[in-house]
């Protein structure tokens, strides 16, 4: 996942919580310092580590959890809370609408990923039903306006460029009338190694020829805490309302990225996860949160399942699986389902609960071909079977792996696939190691499970 190595020692930090027979200012004195450790390795600026963890310690020491609520739980919900606050609180959205013109300006240094983005976020309110149409001023990088037009044309999307014109105020005249029509117009420039007079001068020009509705920065977040310096300096030089930071998913030091932005209150509103046009996040700090302490992100699920499979099925997969009672057939659609939603992996760790397991990983790793096996064994298996997977045995399997062309171990692996699922979705029904944090979340009003 993002973030992996801090996510992971911030959730063993929690565990140690959890399994702790009381709370004393010991345990509050190690939570913290694992806490500093696990953000500085990941870049995070020592001052605002300080700021966070002296805040945690101070609601820890000081405040009763409210009736109801243990200590180790509130403990839990502190670091949750003061974690939210510090990446921004409020989730921040592009303010746009079928029929308004909206035009998003990018701007950012040399391969922080602007271009990319451009593509990602087309693809993003294309989905949603948004008329997106892209243009490209970058004249500087002699390739930077095939790559725009490839990435567009590879999704069918609209695309301004001129390959010949070195002047990007005249490209976008030349445009300005087709661009109108269109819901979204996100406006691809160009970088440079640093914030330049050049650079500065440039993005001026554009900002008062077309008047974006949002400057957004392109950051990338394997620059760490240095992400401050660059937000402050763009801010102060072209004026910014947003932040991407790209690349979470290539750097350990993606903390410092995000928690510096929100240092400088430059509200971030997606983050990229990948290099492929779906590999793009509406940034939200607390499903983000969520995600890192192993606590899922419903929305964040929802939001995904939205965009691949329509808003009635998504609601339909998510009751099926938290209901957990289900049958052979329900897992085929279940993975069916998921499939479409993405790798399993990363569609787990937004699953309250599921987060927080060591789940093997040839059960997360499951091939679209094993998946059409699956189906053949199914076909071969009478009504009750299908109902009750745990008659299957001996001279049963047997059959099921004749009948579908396939091995008998193949169907003694599906039929461990089933059990475990089962197993699985036991556990975040209120057992083992969820359990916790289930049990509280449940308790504070605000709280999402
Ligand atoms: N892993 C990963 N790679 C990314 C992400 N975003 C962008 N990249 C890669 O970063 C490189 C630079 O991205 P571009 O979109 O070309 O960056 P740019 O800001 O347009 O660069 P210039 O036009 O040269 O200023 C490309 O190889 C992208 O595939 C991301 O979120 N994750
Ligand atoms: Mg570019």
């Amino acid at each position: 996942m993002v973030l992996e190595s801090l996510s992971t020692s911030l959730k063993n930090t929690l565990k140690k919580v959890a399994r702790s027979l009381f709370v004393d200012e010991r345990l509050i004195n190690e939570l913290v310092r694992d806490i500093q450790r696990a953000m500085l390795q990941a870049d995070v600026n020592v001052k605002l580590i300080f700021e966070l963890t002296s805040k945690i310690k101070e609601r820890a020491l000081k405040e009763e959890p409210p009736n109801g609520v243990g200590q180790k739980e509130f403990i839990v919900k502190i670091v949750y809370d003061q974690l939210v606050t510090f990446l921004g609180e409020e989730k921040k959205e592009i303010s746009a609408f079928k029929g308004k013109n909206t035009k998003i300006l990018l701007v950012g240094l040399f391969g922080s990923g602007k271009t990319t983005s451009i593509i990602k976020m087309a693809n993003y309110y294309a989905k949603r039903g948004f008329k997106v149409a892209a243009v490209g001023l970058d004249v500087h990088r002699p390739a930077a306006m095939d790559q725009l037009e490839q990435g567009m044309n590879q999704m069918n999307f609209p695309v301004f460029v001129d390959h010949t014109e070195k002047d990007p105020k005249k490209i976008y005249k030349k445009y300005q009338g087709n661009l109108e029509k269109f819901d979204i117009v996100l406006i691809d420039t160009a970088g440079r190694d640093a914030l330049s007079k050049d650079l500065i001068e440039e993005i001026e020009n554009l900002n008062t020829l077309i008047r974006p509705d949002e400057r957004l920065l392109i950051l990338s977040a394997d620059v760490g805490q240095a992400a401050q310096k660059q937000a402050e300096q763009f801010n102060k030089s072209c004026g910014i309302t947003g932040v991407v930071v790209t690349k979470l998913d290539g750097t350990a030091k993606g903390g410092g990225a995000l928690s510096a932005c929100a240092a400088t209150h430059a509200p971030i509103i997606f983050i990229g996860v990948g290099e492929k046009p779906e590999d793009l996040e509406p940034f939200n700090p607390k499903g983000f949160v969520g995600r890192l302490l192993g606590m899922g992100d419903i929305e964040a699920l929802l939001e995904k399942a939205k965009e691949s499979i329509g808003e009635e099925d998504a609601k339909e997969i998510g009751e099926k699986i938290l209901k957990g009672d289900f049958n052979f057939l329900d897992l085929y659609q279940q993975l069916q389902s998921m499939k479409k939603l993405g790798p399993i992996n990363k569609i787990m760790e937004m699953i309250p609960g599921l987060g927080a397991m060591n789940i093997p990983k040839e059960m997360l790793d499951i091939q679209e071909e094993k998946l059409h096996l699956w189906k053949h064994m199914m076909q071969s298996m009478t009504k009750e079977e299908l109902e009750d997977p745990e008659l299957l045995g001996g001279s049963r399997l047997d059959r099921i792996a004749k009948g579908s062309g396939t091995a008998v171990a193949g169907v003694r692996e599906l039929l461990k696939q089933y059990r475990q699922s089962k197993k699985l979705v036991k556990m975040v029904k209120g057992k083992d190691p969820s359990k916790l944090m289930k049990k509280f979340a449940g308790k504070i009003p605000g709280m999402k499970w």
